[in-house]
């Protein structure tokens, strides 16, 4: 996205209505949230769009099978995404549904004047339909001659008359397109996946079906009231349709789209299929389709039917839903595929944000109210700091484009250099000392330059975290908007003189993993009664021998010392220990260790314990945990921590 442009259209896809919004919807939505504040606070005229997909075989059956119509079904699970994009302060600036009137006439106009233009005929389409992906596949393109090679579900065989479009006239215009446009597909090697594909051979594309009616009619003047569109066809319109096409064009000038942002698992319909129907309606190209990668849980795809789908709402309430914003974002590359773990979330609120960010600012607010009676003075720093200065507008300058890259986690990772250059500044130069040693002047200096860091650190990350970054600023007094940004990051401007407010940490530490694995849907947890997530994470180990960090995270390992240990009457193997863990009462555990160990060798020493395995019984004795021990063909060692640490301290 260059600055020449004045307009920013951004999107998001539209999204089906047969299931509930989860964390791979909210994933897209955030990021184009994030760009479209961007752009308005850089003071582009900025249009952002989102909405749901309501046609089609798949909402159809969807809709069947619960008893009820598919416009009372769509009405109902569009108004779910709807009110939890308003619940996320998401700034949409419309919400196109394409069971919308003027939608639905503006898909009309462009089938007519692509037939019109002789890119429409009609023919007979003889093939395989995958419903769960919309889809249509050739025969050598199906797995097994029979499943849908996108989804691995079963297709249908479709006989029917159609009308088709002719998309192979496009091969050539398409191919020109991504190889004259470096940027027209992000990332790059998406572009290049692409261009593959198209190199291969277009086949004109089926765009309407006569076999159900729920969708949109093809226009009048054909005669054909049998026939409705395909759904793609449909659905990608919503992009024009949004602007006005057909019906009232009064924000056309928005096109075309500066990004369409997307998962990749709907990549060809929007690098293939769209940009072949705008070249037929002599529209415009869009500046950048890009394609973001998959989320998923315990390495595995999320979905109703295996009970692992995460949903966003649970996740905002309980970690709040800006430090989520932010997570998303920074843990993950564009484009590549990331594994949602509570335990990486917690990681990135207590340590990018609560010690990086949070403890900067107060450190700000308590240096100055103690040296300064809370007073800023911007006055000094480029004759103190003028070093830390210029490496910090080295860091700033290098983020727009960042952005308007799509490389939204190295945007997130150069904007925290800047909070690093502060909090080494404050180590280096010891504000205390510099105080101590009649250097006021450069003391408050230091104390200007971490503030004005954090100000020109908070208008950066207010497109991540806008009411977090709104507080950071009437903390230091100032606000966020076009005007700071161009004063303080366009023109590098340093704030003025000005009183700090004290304001509650904005990042308490989280100290345990707040969600249980419950992170699902009501129908998800039904599912998971019947052990089905049990045998995909048993699965994912079978395969790959590999868990993820939150099942590790489920074990409880704990250092505990011994305060009694004697041999077990009888037994070979076996002693009895008293452990303490640092509960209100010692453990008993019975260890098979005896071979190895006197009871005396023991008591007194520390060792390593899974403290939350069920209790056992081992010769009528309860055992309640298991010792950390390696063995070898030289015998077995336990596992101790290297230096004496208190009962009960968390190992992990
Ligand atoms: O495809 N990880 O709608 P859809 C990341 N109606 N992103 C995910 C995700 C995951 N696990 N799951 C879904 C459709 N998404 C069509 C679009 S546009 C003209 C028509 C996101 O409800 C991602 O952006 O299946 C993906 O492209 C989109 O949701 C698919 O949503």
């Amino acid at each position: 996205m260059s600055q020449q442009c004045k307009k920013a259209y951004i999107t998001t896809p539209i999204y089906y209505v047969n299931d509930i919004p989860h964390i791979g919807h909210a994933y897209t939505t955030i990021i184009a949230d994030t760009l479209a504040i961007y752009s308005r606070m850089a003071g582009l005229d900025t249009f952002f769009l989102t909405g749901t997909d309501e046609h089609g075989q798949k909402i159809e059956q969807a809709a069947r099978a619960r008893g009820k119509l598919p416009k009372e079904y769509a009405d109902e699970i569009s108004k779910r995404f709807k009110d939890l994009w308003d619940e996320f302060d998401i700034t949409y600036d419309k919400f196109i549904r394409t069971t919308d009137e003027e939608h639905k006439k503006g898909v009309q106009v462009a089938f007519l004047k692509m037939y019109e233009k002789g890119d429409i005929y009609k023919d007979v389409y003889r093939g395989h339909y995958c419903i769960s992906c919309e889809a249509f596949f050739t025969e050598t393109q199906l797995v097994d001659g029979e499943y849908c090679p996108e989804c691995g579900k079963p297709t249908t065989i479709v006989e029917e008359e159609s009308y088709f479009f002719r998309l192979s006239k496009y091969q050539e215009p398409l191919l020109k397109w991504y190889k004259e446009n470096e940027k027209c597909i992000l990332p790059k090697t998406r572009r290049n996946e692409v261009i593959r594909f198209v190199e291969g051979g277009l086949e004109d594309l089926s765009i309407t079906r006569t076999s159900f009616d729920w969708g949109v009619k093809l226009p009048e003047s054909l005669g054909e009231p049998e026939h409705v569109m395909y759904v793609w066809l449909d659905a990608l319109m919503n992009y024009l349709t949004a602007l006005g096409y057909g019906t009232d064009e009064a924000k056309i000038d928005y096109w075309p789209a500066r990004v369409h942002l997307i998962g990749k698992d709907i990549l060809r319909f929007h690098a293939v299929y769209w940009p072949a129907f705008l070249m037929s309606l002599e529209m415009e190209m869009p500046k950048h389709i890009a394609a973001h990668g998959w989320w998923t849980r315990n390495g595995e795809k999320m979905s109703k039917s295996k009970g692992n789908v995460v949903n966003p709402k649970e996740v905002a309430d309980a970690y709040g839903l800006e430090n989520f914003r932010y997570f998303m974002l920074r843990e993950v590359p564009f484009g590549g595929d990331g594994d949602f773990s509570q335990k990486a979330l917690m990681d990135r609120i207590n340590s990018d944000l609560g010690n990086d960010l949070g403890n900067l600012l107060n450190r700000v607010i308590g240096m100055s109210s103690k040296y300064s009676n809370s007073k800023i003075t911007s006055e000094n720093i480029t004759k103190y700091y003028q070093n830390e200065l210029d490496e910090v507008y080295n860091s700033i300058d290098k983020l727009e484009p960042l952005l308007f890259d799509m490389q939204l986690h190295r945007y997130l990772e150069e904007l925290w250099k800047p909070l690093s250059i502060a909090n080494k500044a404050i180590d280096q130069y010891k504000p205390w000392e510099l105080m101590k040693e009649n250097k006021e002047e450069e003391a408050l200096a230091l104390i200007g330059l971490i503030a004005n860091i954090l100000a020109k650190v908070a208008i950066m990350l207010h497109p991540v975290m806008p009411k977090t970054t709104n507080k950071i600023a009437s903390s230091l007094a100032f606000e966020i908007d076009s005007n700071s940004y161009n004063k303080y990051i366009k023109d590098k401007e340093l704030l003025p003189q000005f009183n700090i407010t004290k304001i509650p940490p904005l990042f308490p530490r989280i100290e345990e993993i707040l969600l249980n694995e419950a992170t699902n849907t009501p129908e998800a947890k039904e599912s998971t009664k019947d052990k089905s997530k049990d045998k995909e994470i048993q699965k994912c180990q079978d395969e790959e021998g590999l868990i993820t960090i939150d099942q590790f995270f489920q074990t409880s390992l704990k250092v505990g010392t011994v305060i009694e240990a004697q041999e077990v009457k009888k037994s070979k193997k076996l002693l009895k220990l008293q452990v303490d863990l640092g509960e209100d009462r010692p453990r008993q555990i019975i260890a098979g260790i005896k071979e190895w160990y006197s009871p005396e060798d023991l008591t007194g020493t520390q060792v390593c314990v899974v403290a939350n395995l069920k209790p056992a019984k081992l010769m009528g004795m309860v055992s309640e945990g298991m010792l950390l021990a390696a063995k070898d063909s030289n015998g077995l060692a336990l596992i101790r921590p290297e230096l004496r640490k208190e009962a009960g301290t968390a190992i992990g």
